[in-house]
């Protein structure tokens, strides 16, 4: 399948060939180049550009009922697709083919879940201070919408902006990260065999400092729709040129509470998956854990013997494997770094901290627990992602709160506990935009998704989602009594 997407763009709705095919794409699992993909010139960008604002129009009178079709049936041929686009996920971005396999069925869900909110658009009527007036809201897409994606979940952060966007009306020119370009090249023909009409994706490939800039300082783009780095996006909001809508769905620094009352196998269960999967590489990953002192040196016990029983391997040959590669070696890195950090600050090593045995290739490396965590500490204030967790005790639920609103974050947090009251208390004291209790899935494609402070603006998934990519019209229309009546 890489074969025919190596060096393309996606413009007018045709995947052709840059002009510039010059960026090497490496298996992070075994070091070896994949393909390469396309420095996108300025003609180039300008020609998506062009091509998504001719398209515009057309793609926002079609009737909702008609984009709804389109995206059901892209819906449909990326899930029946799914097991060569899982394939070319792993070998660029190193997560195991069974979990990347799942992330591309849940941008086939995202397709369906959008479709239908398509036809979901209603507007308002507003009464006013007199009964001569009616005043009417109604909702119209925003325009040519850019979106700037990153490397950790290739499919699922392009498919949120994609079908938002489309739902709503929009045309979209999508830059991927420049590691994990080709599963974005995957979904961009799956969007020419759906037929959506030419013009209404795009896609163009590059550095983001070069080809992501030019987008967020172009013009002719009325919406960004970012998800990276916080560093990134606050770059990103100062250094566009025109007044455009934003969304910014940015970094993550997530606690999770274990109070006394929890159920220790189920919080230790759900801090493994949380903290592990992907490799940690998930904005909404669980950093840190803080743990009721009650419960703390069985917690710790359980939680390392369950990181040891995690199995790491490359990912195209273990479709199974917990633990595929890291993506590539700047997250390694930091993990490393962090790890160093805490062992010098007096935290204990549990499980982990160095590469799996027989991996003398590739970005690979154990899940790592380390106890006796402080706030001196990198791991509990910075975001790793990495497969790393730090872990602490607390005396009472305050400290707790307090510790874990000790962040310039505010993306996600996590509470295990069966106490109602607890689960109450902690669920709105927390400073953050999702509260998952006693489950670590704090993202659903029904409910709005969006971090607070450093975490980003604006909302993905559910019907907010969608209106992100919506202006709201007023119409404030003054009747008079019909002559006669
Ligand atoms: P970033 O380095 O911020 O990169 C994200 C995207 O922005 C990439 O496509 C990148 O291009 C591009 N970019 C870089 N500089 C740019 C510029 N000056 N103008 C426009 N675009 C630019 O993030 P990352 O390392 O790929 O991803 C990890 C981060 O994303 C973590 O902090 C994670 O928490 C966050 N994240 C957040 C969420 C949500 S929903 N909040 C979800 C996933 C990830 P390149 O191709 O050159 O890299």
């Amino acid at each position: 399948m890489l074969d025919d997407l190596d060096g393309r763009l996606l413009i007018d709705g045709q995947l052709c060939p840059a002009e510039a095919p010059d960026i090497p794409v490496c298996d992070p699992a075994t070091g070896e180049q994949i393909g390469v993909i396309g420095h996108a010139t300025s003609q180039e960008i300008e020609a998506a550009l062009a091509s998504a604002r001719r398209a515009f129009r057309p793609w926002a009178a079609l009737a909702p009922k008609a984009r709804a079709e389109h995206l059901h049936r892209l819906g449909n041929v990326i899930a029946a697709d799914a097991d060569a686009m899982a394939r070319v996920m792993t070998q660029e971005q190193g997560k195991p083919v069974n979990e990347a396999r799942g992330e591309i069925m849940k941008l086939a869900e995202t397709c369906h879940f959008y479709a239908e909110e398509a036809t979901r658009v209603h507007g308002e009527t507003i009464p006013n201070d007199t009964t001569d007036f009616d005043s009417t809201v109604i909702r119209e897409p925003i325009g040519v919408v850019a979106a700037i994606t990153p490397w950790n979940y290739p499919a699922e952060l392009v498919g949120w902006k994609l079908c938002g966007a489309l739902a709503a009306g929009c045309t979209i020119v999508i830059k991927p990260a420049e590691i994990t370009p080709f599963t974005a090249l995957a979904i961009g023909r799956k969007c020419i065999e759906a037929g959506i009409p030419q013009g209404v994706v795009n896609i163009v490939t590059g550095p983001g400092s070069v080809v992501g800039q030019a987008l967020v300082e172009h013009t002719g783009i009325d919406k960004i729709a970012f998800t990276g780095s916080s560093k990134v996006g606050l770059h990103i909001q100062r250094s566009a040129t025109s007044v455009k809508r934003m969304t910014l769905e940015l970094g993550g620094n997530c606690p999770m509470i274990v109070t006394k009352s929890a159920d220790l196998a189920a919080a230790v269960q759900g801090a493994a998956r949380r903290s592990f999967r992907n490799c940690g590489q998930i904005c909404i990953a669980v950093n840190r854990i803080y743990v009721a002192r009650t419960l703390y040196e069985d917690f710790l016990t359980a939680l390392g013997a369950t990181a040891d029983g995690l199995t790491v391997a490359n990912g195209l040959e273990n479709p199974k494997a917990d633990l595929g590669a890291m993506a590539s070696a700047e997250p390694l890195n930091k993990t490393k770094e962090h790890l160093a950090d805490a062992l010098e600050h007096g935290a204990r090593l549990l499980a982990g901290g160095h590469a799996p045995e027989g991996f003398e290739k590739g970005y690979f490396f154990r899940p790592t627990v380390v106890a006796d965590c402080t706030h001196e500490m990198q791991i509990m204030t910075e975001e790793t992602f990495g497969p790393i967790v730090g872990v602490a005790p607390f005396d009472t639920l305050d400290e707790a709160i307090a510790k874990a609103n000790d962040t310039t974050y505010g993306l996600a947090s996590y509470v295990f506990a069966k106490d109602a009251d607890e689960i109450r208390y902690l669920s709105r004291a927390l400073d953050y935009g999702n509260v998952a209790v006693n489950n670590v899935d704090a993202g659903i494609i029904n409910a709005p998704y969006g971090g607070r402070k450093q975490s980003g603006v604006g909302y993905e998934h559910g019907r907010e989602g969608m209106l992100e990519y919506m202006n709201f019209k007023h119409i404030r229309t003054r009747f008079e009594v019909p002559e006669g009546a």
